[in-house]
């Protein structure tokens, strides 16, 4: 990739060096590799990147682009690819920022699920009330930005059907979440409205095993594992961009699939 000839060589060389620094982060290179990302990049550096501004800004200035292009290219009827049972993967792989053994302890009876933001009704969910909604059920492909990925059998409710009884404003740009661990992902509603998002109560024909998200997870076959929120206890639609524990370290934010 030519750099912007605007820049003196040891700039350039320093932009360089940051950029590829910057790159060790998976989410980054997996954004950066694909044909968008690079010409973008290249387009960027070469227009837009002024004496003095950081890599690290560059970066961002791409990957919010990127978010942008990936939101245009993202088709709300297409579906990802179901699977037959015998495909399922045993045994199903845990991942979380810590080990398997630290994943949070929720309890059931104390469980109510936070629904805020702009939404017509902020009434709490009890396990028993989401037990009791229509459920769905997918065979689907799991695909983790470490390297891995892996079929599951998920059933829960349609996501697009619980935004709709929570009386969620379906024009707001976004969906966040937040974890009883601790983490946070958010959504672009597009996404969040496909027929394939589910928020998830059973694995297989189990109730959600506490490591793979007890009581309730969001899964979306349409994007990378780190966008799919276990143990989630809060809900909120919103216009002000929520970001995620791993996109504020610079993970990819729309990482449609
Ligand atoms: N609450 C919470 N959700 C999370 C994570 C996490 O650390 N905490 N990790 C994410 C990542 S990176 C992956 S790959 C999947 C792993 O889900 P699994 O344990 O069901 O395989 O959960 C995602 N959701
Ligand atoms: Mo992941």
């Amino acid at each position: 990739m030519s750099l912007p000839p605007m820049l003196p060589k040891s700039e350039r060389r320093l932009l360089l060096r940051e950029a590829a620094q910057l790159l060790e982060n998976p989410g980054r290179r997996v954004f950066l590799r694909s044909a968008v990302g690079v010409g973008t990049l290249a387009m960027l550096t070469g227009c837009g990147i002024r004496n003095g501004d950081s890599a690290e800004q560059a970066l961002r200035y791409v990957s919010t682009f990127n978010d942008r292009i990936q939101a245009l290219l993202f088709n709300p009827r297409t579906l990802a690819r179901e699977y037959p049972a015998s495909m399922i993967t045993t045994p199903f792989p845990f991942n979380a920022f810590y080990a398997e053994k630290d994943a949070p302890v929720v309890a059931a009876a104390d469980y109510a699920l936070e629904i805020g933001g702009k939404v017509d009704n902020r009434r709490s969910w009890t396990l028993e009330r989401l037990y009791a909604l229509p459920q769905v059920t997918q065979i689907t492909r799991h695909v983790c930005i470490e390297g891995w990925s892996a079929i599951g059998q998920w059933s829960g409710v349609r996501f697009s059907h619980f935004l709709q009884l929570v009386g969620a404003d379906l024009q707001a740009k976004y969906v966040g979440f937040r974890c009883a661990d601790g983490y946070s992902t958010s959504i672009d509603m597009p996404t969040a409205l496909h027929p394939q998002t589910q928020l998830t109560l059973r694995f297989g024909n189990d109730i959600l095993p506490r490591k793979y998200g007890f009581p309730m997870k969001l899964r979306m076959p349409t994007k990378l594992g780190y966008k799919n929120p276990k143990h989630i206890t809060a809900i909120f639609v919103t216009n002000d961009h929520p970001g995620g524990f791993w996109e504020n370290y610079g993970y990819n934010w729309f990482s449609g699939l």
